[in-house]
């Protein structure tokens, strides 16, 4: 009897399909957390430091953010940096991804004029982080333009693209000798739609029917003049890498019909290809049929010339290839309908140049935030598809998160991460070469025009506090574990409120 059990038993074993469960993540993979200098730091008039576009917007129009609040003081990490390392530790984290503020650097926006005050917190910042094998990943720009050179016109003045290479020449060299990962910019659609072609992220420009696109040309040559100045200049002394980082959500046909899937390939076009074909594809500047509808649409609206700026084939060259990496933040997906869910009333703008619908299903899980959705193989979508037009290229996913209101258990934030996190394993076994997984955020922070409304942390922050305690969620906890075994372990459930740091940390 006892022979038949221990037989029947190795059978199960010797030929059971490896379950989703045993699947591990490469040795080699990193695992972090992200967030950024103005929605954390707080110090906004902190030694010299200068004023940026967020500075301007809420001081003067504090209306424009839900709960009229600022990142005057936010987390406060510009004291309580020490404390954000330990953190860290306490997670057990490869990498840390976050922004340098260009004003605490540059107080005027120049580079004329290094503030040592700024240089010494991001250098401590740095020292601590590496005294604990943390490896630091800098974004230079993550939205807060010093206000002087938005009053200039910002990133839609061609000279731009000077000013933003002068300011990452000085980064590179304070802190290239620490720091290897270099992002150039956060987000360009966020930056070019959301901050010139609308009214939801500062500087609120508005101009809908031009700005986003001359917004997006001197972006990706902004970038391309960055990364040169690295590669050129300090790469063989220094050693690093240089990328962009691009939100890139899935965008599919809401049905398989024809018109569908090619509504779907001009809404990714319209939303992350107008900065990502300029740099990763062989064929350079902007994307193909959508640079045709608008120059088509431009046309029949009474324009001179198409809304949409062309690259000279120098530019086009220069800026292909620009890339050591493809740094993708991705948070959800869309179902795109040629014909259903149509809304023009922006007209003439991107939005209604792409001229697509746009539908959720709301039996995919809501967040705090409206447009954040648990979308099921969003991240295996999106990078095989990555893959697909762009070839064998190195991606980090940047970012990645899930809000929740303040006080609420953070039980969905756990199911979003687990299911991103198969997505992750889903997508490394279809051969994307993804080397590292950043979750927004390490902590609660100043969540943009939502204020403190929506809270991304796997800590959470007391915004009453003057100390701005920081106490792990239990999202903290399952991170950390996925981390230290390199699994997903879907039962595992924290068994305390309180974080240690494990040895070796
Ligand atoms: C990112 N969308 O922005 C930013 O990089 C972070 O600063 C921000 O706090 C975080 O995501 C959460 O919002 C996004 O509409 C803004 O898909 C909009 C979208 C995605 C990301």
């Amino acid at each position: 009897m006892k022979s038949v059990i221990v037989f029947s038993l190795a059978v199960v074993s010797c030929c059971a399909l490896p379950s989703k469960q045993d699947r591990k993540f490469p040795d080699d993979f990193i695992f972090g957390t992200a967030t950024a200098s103005y929605q954390i730091e707080g110090g906004w008039n902190a030694d010299g430091k200068g004023e940026n576009i967020w500075d301007y917007m809420t001081h003067n129009t504090p209306e424009v953010i839900k709960d009229q609040s600022n990142g005057d003081i936010a987390a406060d990490s510009y004291t309580n940096y020490k404390r954000d390392v330990e953190m860290m530790r306490e997670l057990g984290l490869d990498a840390y991804r976050f922004s340098l503020s260009w004003s605490r650097i540059l107080p005027n926006g120049f580079s004329n004029q290094i503030s040592e005050a700024g240089i010494a917190f991001y250098n401590n910042y740095i020292n601590e982080m590496l005294k604990y094998n943390i490896t630091p990943m800098i974004t230079l720009y993550h939205w807060d333009l010093p206000q002087r050179l938005s009053e200039l016109g910002g990133f839609t003045n061609p000279l731009f693209t000077d000013w933003f290479e002068d300011y990452a020449r000085v980064a590179y060299e304070e802190f290239g000798d620490r720091v290897k990962h270099w992002i150039t910019f956060n987000e360009p659609r966020e930056i070019c739609y959301e901050g010139y072609g609308s009214t939801t992220k500062a500087p609120r420009a508005n101009v809908t029917d031009i700005a986003t696109y001359i917004c997006a040309k001197n972006l990706v040559i902004a970038h391309a003049k960055a990364y040169y100045a690295y590669v050129n200049d300090f790469k063989d002394s220094q050693g690093g890498e240089c990328g962009i980082t691009i939100s890139v959500n899935w965008f599919g046909p809401l049905t398989d019909s024809e018109e569908d899937e090619a509504a779907a390939e001009i809404k990714r076009q319209a939303e992350w290809g107008l900065y990502a074909e300029p740099i990763y594809s062989q064929q350079g500047g902007f994307p193909k049929e959508f640079s045709e509808l608008v120059a088509k649409k431009s046309d029949e609206q009474g324009y001179p010339r198409s809304r949409m700026p062309e690259f000279t084939e120098e530019e086009k060259s220069y800026v292909n290839g620009a890339y050591d990496f493809f740094g993708v933040n991705h948070y959800t997906s869309y179902l795109i309908s040629a014909t259903e869910y149509l809304d023009d009333s922006t007209a003439p703008s991107l939005y209604s140049d792409a001229g697509v619908g746009s539908y959720t299903p709301p039996e995919w899980p809501l967040s705090a935030s409206s447009w954040l959705r648990l979308a099921p193989n969003s991240i295996y979508n999106a990078l095989t598809h990555l893959k697909e037009k762009y070839g064998d290229i190195k991606f980090y996913i940047t970012e990645n998160g899930w809000s929740e209101t303040s006080g609420g258990d953070d039980y969905n934030r756990i199911k979003y991460q687990r299911a991103a996190l198969e997505s992750v394993l889903d997508s490394i076994d279809a051969g994307v070469n993804l080397r590292g997984y950043m979750f927004w955020s390490l902590m609660d922070n100043f969540e943009w025009m939502e204020g403190y409304t929506e809270r991304f942390g796997l800590y959470s922050v007391d915004f009453e506090d003057p100390a701005r305690t920081r106490t792990p969620n239990k999202s903290a906890f399952v991170y950390k574990q996925i981390i230290k075994t390199r699994v997903i372990d879907h039962d595992y459930e924290p068994d305390s409120t309180t974080m240690t740091i494990d040895q070796g940390r």
